[in-house]
C-alpha cells in the first residue's frame, strides 16, 4: 500500500512537471503541439508532399500561444524543407525571406534537406490566423508541396493534424 501511494506522488510530480514553462514550451502556458511532418511519404505528386499529401490536404490546427514542434523528415530524392508563411492564393516560387512566425523554417529551406535527413522546427503559434506550410525548396510549393495551419484562438482547441482526402 505504502509503494503505491509514493507511485502516486511521482506520477502526480511528473505530469505537474510537464505544465511548467520549458525550452520549446509557450511561457504563457500554451499547449505543446507537436507532429511529425515527412516529406515525399509517398510518390504522390511526383514525392511533392507531406505525409501523402499535396496542394492544401494537409491541416494542421493549433490553438493560440502553442508550443508547436515540427520535425521533418525527408523520404524523397530531392531535397525538401519546411516553412509557415501568412496563408496566400500566390504561391511563392520558394521559401519566403521570413516566415510567419519566428523559427518557424528549416535551416536553408532553399537548399533543403536529402533523403533521410531531418530537421527540427520549433516556434510558438502568436497569432490566431490561416497559415500555409510550404517546401521552400525552389518550384515545389508552386506545384503543390504545401499545407494549411490555421491558428485558433481558442485557447481550448486541440492540436491536430487531418489530411483531406
Ligand atoms: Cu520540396
Amino acid at each position: 500500500m505504502k509503494r503505491i501511494c509514493r507511485c502516486a506522488i511521482v506520477v502526480a510530480g511528473l505530469l505537474a512537471l510537464q505544465n511548467l514553462p520549458g525550452p520549446g514550451r509557450a511561457a504563457a502556458g500554451g499547449a505543446a503541439a507537436t507532429f511529425s511532418i515527412v516529406a515525399a511519404q509517398t510518390p504522390a505528386n511526383g514525392e511533392l508532399n507531406f505525409n501523402g499529401a499535396d496542394k492544401g490536404r494537409l491541416m494542421i490546427t493549433v490553438p493560440e500561444g502553442a508550443a508547436v514542434d515540427l520535425t521533418l523528415t525527408n523520404k524523397g530524392s530531392l531535397p525538401h524543407s519546411l516553412e509557415i508563411i501568412p496563408y496566400t492564393k500566390q504561391l511563392p516560387a520558394m521559401a519566403l525571406a521570413t516566415p510567419a512566425f519566428p523559427g518557424a523554417v528549416t535551416k536553408d529551406p532553399q537548399v533543403g534537406i536529402n533523403k533521410g535527413q531531418t530537421a527540427v522546427v520549433r516556434f510558438t503559434a502568436a497569432k490566431p490566423g490561416k497559415y500555409l506550410l510550404i517546401c521552400g525548396f525552389p518550384g515545389h510549393a508552386l506545384l503543390g508541396m504545401y499545407g494549411l495551419f490555421e491558428v485558433s484562438p481558442s485557447a481550448a482547441t486541440k492540436p491536430s493534424l487531418v489530411i483531406k482526402q
